[in-house]
């Protein structure tokens, strides 16, 4: 994702055009470029004209998929975020002890709750902590950064908006940093990318530097079929607006009635697999693009994946990435886990 831009990564960010002064003296956002039209325009010719047809996940999250998967955290069967909310309520005081971050820098749309649960082990109501939200959605990212501002008087903040794929050079300097990734959205890449993230992490962290990584687990298939197909069709709105960000983005006309929502585990590959499958065969026009895409019947765009790890795993996925496994933490039924690392030390 984003591999051709990162020729704009570390030289450009003072005087880059995309950086907006913003409200506040406590609050700076900058902007970079968000994934907009020609990062879609170019991932729709490569994922539409492939077959099986895809896309990158990150397009479900304009403003109302962000609002649509904040709904989804509050369906009965979406077990991910409250597992994780409880564990890392049980465990913020001892990743505080561990890491005495003076700034928290967040990657992809956490929920306010999970940051302010860090913020308060950190001791932001009383002293002076950094927060670095960094996340693709500008509305969702002022509006939580608004409300943290309100809440912690002593806070500073310092957003970025953009893709954390390309973007994370962009990361401010800053103090004693834990760069917080949870909400298991690490499990929308797949292993290769989910490295060269890590990798890149691993870049922004210096000595003392931690990185917080939120990691659903696998578990019974019949908790997992529930959580991504829940009976109020939440998901399936949240798949589907993915048409309508086509639609709007490259002037398309994607009629989401011809289309279902479809999500399913691949015990193989150990990740839930969200696609959108055609109800009828039919063509959709990208008037943008001067381009036409055939669907037959019961074919598929495939829009998420979403791993699901085994315990045993994560200490070498972080070890491949050069990062340390200090602690991990796993919660029982749904089984979740923290792990807190460190960046190894560098070789004699
Ligand atoms: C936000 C990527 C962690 O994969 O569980 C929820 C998104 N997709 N339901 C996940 C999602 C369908 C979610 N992440």
């Amino acid at each position: 994702m984003g591999r051709d831009d990162r020729s704009d990564r570390g030289d450009s960010r003072r005087g880059d055009p995309h950086i907006t002064a913003a409200t506040g003296a406590r609050l700076r956002v900058d902007v970079r470029q968000p994934p907009g039209a020609p990062d879609l325009a170019r991932d729709v010719v490569a994922g539409l004209g492939a077959s099986p047809k895809s896309l990158p996940p990150k397009y479900l999250y304009d403003d109302r998929g962000s609002a649509l998967f904040e709904a989804i955290t509050r369906t009965a069967e979406y077990y991910p975020t409250r597992a994780e909310v409880a564990l890392l309520e049980s465990v913020a005081a001892e990743v505080a002890d561990s890491t005495r971050a003076a700034e928290l820098v967040e990657l992809g749309s956490g929920s306010a709750r999970k940051t302010r649960t860090l913020l308060d082990a950190l001791g932001a109501s009383r002293r002076e902590v950094r927060y670095v939200p960094f996340d693709v959605s500008e509305g969702a990212l002022r509006r939580s950064a608004e409300d943290l501002l309100r809440a912690y008087p002593l806070l500073r903040v310092h957003g970025v908006v953009g893709d954390f794929h390309r973007d994370l050079g962009a990361v401010p300097e800053g103090g004693r940093r834990l760069v917080a990734f949870l909400g298991s959205t690490m499990g929308n890449l797949s292993d290769d990318e989910a490295l060269a993230l890590l990798a890149q992490v691993r870049a922004v962290l210096g000595p003392g530097d931690h990185l917080l990584l939120g990691l659903d687990l696998v578990k019974d298939e019949g908790v997992l079929l529930a959580a991504y197909n829940d009976s109020e069709g939440i998901t399936a709105a949240f798949n589907l607006n993915l048409l309508a960000v086509l639609n709007r983005g490259l002037d398309a006309d994607f009629d989401p009635a011809r289309f279902e929502h479809l999500a399913f585990w691949n015990p193989g590959a150990k990740r839930m697999e969200m696609h959108l499958r055609a109800r009828l065969a039919h063509r959709v026009r990208f008037r943008a693009l001067d381009l036409d895409v055939d669907f037959a019947e019961g074919e598929t765009l495939h829009t998420e994946i979403s791993r699901k790890y085994l315990p045993g795993e994560v200490r070498d996925l972080l070890q491949s990435a050069d990062l340390r496994l200090v602690r991990w933490w796993a919660a029982p039924e749904p089984a979740f886990g923290l792990a807190l690392a460190t960046a190894a030390p560098a070789p004699p």
